[in-house]
């Protein structure tokens, strides 16, 4: 098993702030304790993809926190990111595998048990299931339900994380499903104190993950 621990793991959205405001959050997240980092960039240019992963990097480096880049197989090669995520629209997991080696954490986005199944096979070294709740940060969402992700963790040993509109409030529907940790995206980049925000997430997801 690869060396990562998604018990907390924050999915940035540079969307609604400047560069410098983004970074800020990034670290203070970083400092609140998230586990695992990833980019996720949808309207930048390859370049700006690149210089951005290489900001956020040079933190994430920092605190010792594996970098995943989102859809981009070769953003992640050009800056060294410990991962990257793929979709179902994305690269095929064993296509990245072969090009990427063993290192590099692949993780994949199923939505249901044969997804799951698949990737696993490929070679994916952690999924990522949902949307559990609705979200604003993504589009286009189909939800997945908690007896879906129920058994796609019963399903793959592989690491599993929950996403999707979850938040302090919420995160409790997850209790009893042998999740890995959870994402989140807005309860940390929208919090008001990001810092406080990861740090009271991160100790939920513990209290979740029995860790
Ligand atoms: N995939 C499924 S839901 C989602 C992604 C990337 C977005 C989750 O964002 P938030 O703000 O935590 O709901
Ligand atoms: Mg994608």
């Amino acid at each position: 098993m690869k060396n990562f621990d998604s018990t907390l793991y924050f999915i940035t959205d540079s969307t609604s702030f400047w560069e410098e405001e983004f970074l800020r959050r990034v670290e203070k997240a970083l400092k609140g304790g998230a586990t695992l980092l990833q980019l996720r960039e949808k309207d930048r240019t390859t370049r700006e993809y690149i210089y951005l992963a290489e900001k956020v990097h040079a933190l994430t480096r920092k605190y010792r926190v594996p970098l995943i880049i989102d859809d981009r197989i070769d953003v992640a090669m050009a800056t060294g990111a410990e991962g990257v995520h793929l979709g179902q629209s994305d690269m095929p997991i064993a296509i990245a595998r072969k090009i990427l080696g063993d290192d590099v954490i692949i993780g994949a986005t199923a939505k249901t048990v044969p997804q799951a199944l698949e990737a696993y096979e490929q070679g994916a070294d952690y999924l990522g299931v949902g949307a559990i709740y609705p979200t604003t940060t993504k589009v286009k969402t189909v939800l997945t339900s908690t007896e879906t992700l129920d058994a796609i963790c019963r399903a793959v040993p592989i690491p599993v994380n929950a996403i999707g509109g979850l938040n302090k409030n919420n995160v409790q529907v997850l209790k009893g499903i042998d999740i890995a940790g959870f994402c989140v995206v807005s309860a940390i980049m929208k919090a008001e104190d990001p810092k406080a925000e990861a740090k009271a997430l991160l100790a939920l997801a513990k209290e979740l993950t029995n860790k």
